[in-house]
Parts: C-alpha cells; structure tokens; sequence
C-alpha cells in the first residue's frame, strides 16, 4: 500500500512569485481567555484595530531612568558588536539588540506585569522574549523604516509558524510629526502581504539599516489603507507605549528634528509557538534578531 504523502502548505508562504498577493489571516489576535492588565474595550480595540495606544504605560521618571540606560548602553558599544546596528548613511547607532539578555535594567522592565502581563493577556499564557532591541533614531538623519509586517520576516527568515506574538514599542522620547514616529495601518492585521522577490543570502545585514525585501508594493498598502480604516501614527510623551500585532503594517519615516527618537522594542511571542526551521528555506539569523532559546520571561 502507498503511504498517502499530504503536503501541507504553508497558509504564510512569502517571497515565492513575482507577484504579490493578499491572503486571509488564519490565526486568532486575542488567543483565548488570559487575565491581564488591559480592560476587555482595550482588548476588544487592539483585536479590531491591530494595535493599541497607551498614553502612560510607564511614569516619565521610570522612561527617563531607561533613556538614560539607553544612552549609556550607546555611548559605551563597540559598533562592530553583532547586536549594534549602525544608520545606513554614517556611524551613529540606529539599534541595539538583545537588551533583555544584556541588560538588567532592560530585563527588570520586560518582566514587569505591566508589560510582560500584556503580551500574556493577548497571546493566551506564557510568554517569552522573539527580539529585543533599542532603536535610536538619531537627530536630524535618523533615517526611516520602511513599510513591512514583522511577522512576514520572522515567518520567512526565522521560522516563526503562527501569528500568535505581539509587539510593545515604548516611547523613551516624546514622539511626534517632527521625529519619525511609529505609523500604522489600521486594520491591516487581518490581511497576509505575500511579499514578491526572494530573499538574498545573509539579508539581516542589509535589512535592518535599510529593508528592501519582504515589503510591500504601492498598490499592497493602498488595498490595505483603503480595505483598513487608514494610517494612524499615535504621539505620546516619554512612557507611553503602542502594543501591535505581529501582522500590522508599520514603518516610521526619518527624524529631522535635532533630538533622538528613542524607543525600546520588545517582541513577546507564546511559548507554543517557537521557532521551526525558517520558512524561507534559507539558515537561520543570528540568536539576537530571533531568539531560539526559550526561556519564560518571568524566569529570565
Ligand atoms: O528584522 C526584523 O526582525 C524586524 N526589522 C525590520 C527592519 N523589518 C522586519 C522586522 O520588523
Ligand atoms: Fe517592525
């Protein structure tokens, strides 16, 4: 007898044709019935919208103790570290990664019920930390990130299987239309972006001072502008915070204003989705774009 051989295909396939394509999510936002810290409207508005603004997620003086941390982490790495992204047009530090393995400060905030009992609320149990990282946005030629949904990178190059992570971008600085704040499209959680193109070996190097693959077209964000409720970008005041899903669209546009844009990035993902071998086919990126050993982060 023949064994049956049933081919599953991937529902997140990406950069495999020459052409785009729009595909339905297949994966809850809200997973199940976790307690938390958010109120069941906030909940409801970050399920339909695909993100969550949060005017005072931390106090100023809890921000200004971080930003200061941040500064300090900059001011003292080595640029040829792995984990320092440096600004695609000069030597200012764009990003530092892996700051919740680095870092105690950065570790005490991760763990923090305030943050880390979102992502649990969200995501339906335990949770660890996908990626970690400081961005900095430097003053006046900070430059921007372009469109892109997280997920369809931690899919394609990670192996990241299901839509069932959440990001947390909390503001070290004022964020505002001068400096390049975090924009998004709302509602564009519930559409898959089947990017065109294929990946190119080792891309992280390039990708993350400057992505050129794994991103939309024009006519992409247009469907998703036009079929979503269009682009927000929320301002806030030092400790504020955006919580995404990992399928928003976002990018954020330069910082011509003379102060840094400083935020700390957190990636939460379920313990039960854990990275596989990445869809893309090619080897996986280093340890501290995507993490691979898992550890709950209350035991961090
Ligand atoms: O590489 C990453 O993990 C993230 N960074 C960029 C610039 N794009 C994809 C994803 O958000
Ligand atoms: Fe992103």
């Amino acid at each position: 007898m023949n064994a049956q051989v049933t081919e599953v295909a991937d529902p997140y396939a990406s950069r495999v044709a020459s052409q785009w394509e729009a595909a339905q999510r297949q994966d809850p936002v809200i997973w199940g019935d976790h307690p938390g810290p958010l109120a069941d409207d906030q909940l409801q508005r970050h399920k339909r919208d695909g993100y969550l603004s949060l005017p005072q997620l931390l106090s100023s003086a809890e921000a200004a103790a971080l930003l200061a941390e941040a500064n300090r982490l900059a001011a003292a790495i080595d640029p040829a570290e792995d984990d320092c992204i440096i600004e695609p047009n000069g030597n200012a530090v764009r990003s530092i990664f892996r700051v919740h393995r680095t870092n105690d400060t950065f570790r005490a905030i991760c763990r923090d019920p305030r943050v880390a009992g979102i992502a649990r609320q969200i995501l339906g149990g335990e949770v660890y930390l996908h990626q970690s990282r400081v961005n900095f946005k430097p003053p006046v030629n900070g430059k921007e990130f372009f469109w892109h949904s997280d997920f369809e990178t931690w899919h394609v190059e990670d192996g990241m299987p299901r839509m069932r992570a959440v990001s947390i971008s909390i503001n070290l600085t004022e964020n505002h239309e001068f400096n390049g704040p975090l924009m998004l499209v709302q509602g564009s959680h519930r559409t898959y972006i089947r990017c065109a193109g294929e990946t190119p070996d080792d891309h992280f190097k390039d990708s993350l001072r400057k992505q050129e693959y794994g991103v939309p077209t024009a006519e992409a964000m247009q469907l998703l502008v036009e079929q979503g409720e269009g682009i927000v970008a929320p301002k806030g005041s030092p400790g504020s915070a955006v919580v995404f899903d990992c399928n928003t669209m976002h990018g954020s546009t330069g910082n011509l204003s003379p102060y840094a844009r400083t935020n700390l990035f957190l990636v939460f993902n379920s313990v039960e989705n854990r990275l596989e071998a990445p869809f893309g086919g090619k080897r996986p990126r280093p340890e501290f774009l995507g993490e691979r050993d898992i550890v709950p982060v209350d035991k961090l």
